[in-house]
């Protein structure tokens, strides 16, 4: 690590990839892709998937919390409270399994309770049991969504509100950032540890906003919003946040800037807490946060670990947490850098059969020790959202890839198994819950949205915004204060394919609003080369009567479609198909150059030795 890091230090040293990728062009794509039939067959088969995993879990280890599928045999791993099947519930709805979804919410309402002598991490327990329970109610108490429940009485409502009293006394600290565990029974334990993860403070808004609403109590909704400001008050002067903090002091103990470990899904909160809450807080502090995050972070179409006061490159790392930016970037508007950075992704994928935790950018190997892939589903996140906004059947190709690998290489005799080393492709004896939760309901959405979708996501009677576990969290009337939000792109976009990426509006033309520091936010890159890029300059001025409540969001620089111009629909298709023809056959990525952050001279601990990737 220390060569790979000296190797980077110099500020033009030029990194050559050469990837594996077939050519790939749109008319080939078309002819030897996957063909609607196949998708069929596909999203079948990740039913299948589903269900060989569920059986296995529900026969052999439930109601342990998790599935040790090579023995068949079960674990607690969590709090020992039917982990996997409260990861499950959701994707068991949104299959429209009527029967199984009905039978386990009813056992969980009778049988689970929370007054338990166990210490749990706040971060896990709040994303899986949380927003597993929450999910599942509003989908069981609700009948517009096909699959409400006629006995069912709210009494995984009142689970979750029971848990959520009982991960309250760990947002008792001087910052308002969360201890990162807290003991069930008796709150915080005496010996807790005072660090925690920028991840762990800052994923909580979503489950902790909605059960505040659900139930009428505004203190779940502080306390979380209180944590985000918490970590977010300490960012550097670049607005980049380290890895991990002390709750007590505010002190950064671990500098690391990253969207991967331990930081990733405090980005994608602060978007999707505005997009379900309407709260432009969060947009705002979501603009500052991206910006630098693509300043510092982002050397196309890789990203790098800096240091979050100098920017100097500490890790010159993918790790597969990373996966999940390109969709979050979809759900933000900005789709050409995702294209790229999916690519370089998915490339590590097919070299490997799987992604590792962490692949070197430097020597081009898997990083030491993060030689396994437990599962995740972060790359198939990301395939969902951008076949989503443009239709290309590439991810089509990518998604099939994945099941066979899946299939290939980490099936086994109850479910699937984790790969302990990407190389070999040994499997290890266990099965994450958001296999279940996340990695087959993604690859099930992008195999159906093809198939034809009819679903509860495409089709159902709100926009769902998904939790950083995949959970199905809906902007009801009386969740979402944003009523506009039907035209935002990728996330809210009914019928959004790859022609309406050519309608993206550009909402920086208001020069009232180009002299506001505000403005001078992040905004989106928007096809430049594309010679349709024209076309989202002369509909901007048509976005704002479409969506007069946006006006504030577009400040910050989030697109937004504009109307349908119906006439110009097939021509645009043509000419958008030829813009996205591309070969990686040969990817060359510039790692770290002259303009690049190494040159950022504003340090003060610019020598800040490596302090390990830590999970
Ligand atoms: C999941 O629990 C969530 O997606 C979380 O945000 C990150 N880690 C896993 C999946 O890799």
């Amino acid at each position: 690590m220390e060569k790979a890091v000296k190797m980077l230090k110099p500020s033009s040293i030029l990194c050559v990839f050469v990837l594996i990728f077939s050519a790939i062009s749109v008319d080939r794509a078309v002819a030897e892709g996957v063909t609607p039939d196949e998708a069929k067959q596909l999203r079948d088969e990740v039913r299948e998937m589903f269900y060989h995993a569920f059986d296995g879990y529900m026969e052999h280890a439930f109601p342990l919390d998790e599935l040790r599928p090579l023995t068949c045999t079960g674990e607690d791993t969590l709090g020992g409270y039917a982990l996997t099947l409260i990861d499950s519930l959701d994707t068991l709805a949104l299959f429209g399994d009527r029967e199984r979804f009905a039978a386990s919410v009813e056992w969980i309402g009778k049988n689970l309770h929370f007054d338990i002598n166990k210490t749990v991490s706040v971060f896990e327990t709040t994303i899986r049991i949380l927003g597993g329970l929450l999910s599942a109610h509003l989908i069981a108490s609700d009948y517009a969504t096909g699959m409400g429940i006629p006995s069912y009485d709210n009494q995984l409502l009142h689970l979750a509100e029971d848990l959520a009293h009982r991960l309250l006394p760990a947002f008792d600290t001087p910052t308002g950032i969360p201890f990162g565990s807290v003991n069930l029974l008796h709150g915080v334990d005496e010996n807790e540890s005072k660090i925690t993860s920028t991840a762990g403070g800052g994923t909580l808004t979503l489950e902790f906003g909605i059960l505040s609403i659900l139930t009428n109590n505004p203190v779940f909704q502080q306390v979380t919003k209180n944590a985000v400001r918490g970590i977010w008050a300490r960012r550097s002067k670049l607005n980049l946040v380290g890895a991990h903090i002390n709750v007590f002091t505010g002190e950064w103990t671990q500098k690391d800037a990253g969207i991967g470990t331990s930081i990733d899904s405090f980005y994608e909160y602060l978007l999707k807490a505005y997009l379900l809450f309407g709260d432009e807080e969060y947009l705002f502090i979501f603009q500052e946060a991206y910006k630098a995050a693509m300043h510092y972070l982002y050397n196309d179409p890789w990203y790098v670990e800096v240091n979050m006061n100098s920017a100097v490159i500490v890790w010159p790392l993918f790790n597969s947490l990373q996966a999940f930016w390109p969709g979050l970037q979809v759900l933000a508007g900005d789709i050409d850098p995702a294209i790229r950075t999916h690519a370089a992704f998915f490339s590590v994928w097919k070299k490997y059969g799987f992604t590792p935790e962490g692949f070197n950018l430097a020597t081009l190997s898997v990083q030491h020790g993060q030689k396994s892939y437990p599962l995740r589903p972060e790359l198939m996140e990301s395939t969902y959202w951008l076949y989503k906004a443009t239709r290309d059947t590439r991810y089509l190709d990518a998604g099939r890839e994945m099941v066979a690998s899946l299939q290939y290489g980490a099936r086994c005799p109850c479910g699937y198994c984790h790969i302990s080393d990407v190389v070999s492709h040994k499997q290890e004896d266990h099965m994450e819950s958001f296999f279940l939760a996340e990695t087959v309901k993604y690859l099930w959405l992008l195999f159906d949205l093809a198939a034809g979708s009819d679903n509860l996501v495409e089709n159902g009677p709100y926009k769902y915004i998904f939790s950083t576990e995949g959970h199905l969290l809906p902007a009801t009337p009386q969740i979402s204060l944003v009523n506009e939000h039907c035209s935002y792109f990728g996330a809210f976009c009914k019928n959004d394919d790859i022609r309406k990426r050519s309608r993206i509006s550009d909402i920086s033309v208001d020069p009232q609003e180009a002299n506001n520091t505000l403005h001078e936010s992040w905004v989106p890159n928007r096809f430049p080369s594309d010679p349709l890029y024209r076309n989202f300059i002369s509909v901007s001025g048509v976005i704002k009567g479409l969506c007069p409540g946006l006006t504030h969001g577009q400040k910050f620089g989030v697109s937004y479609l504009a109307a349908t111009d119906t006439d110009n629909e097939d021509e645009l298709t043509k000419q958008q198909e030829s813009n996205v023809a591309q070969s990686y056959s040969l990817l060359v990525t510039n790692i770290a150059n002259d303009s690049q952050p190494n040159d950022n001279k504003n340090s003060d601990d610019a020598q800040e030795p490596n302090q390990g990737n830590s999970e």
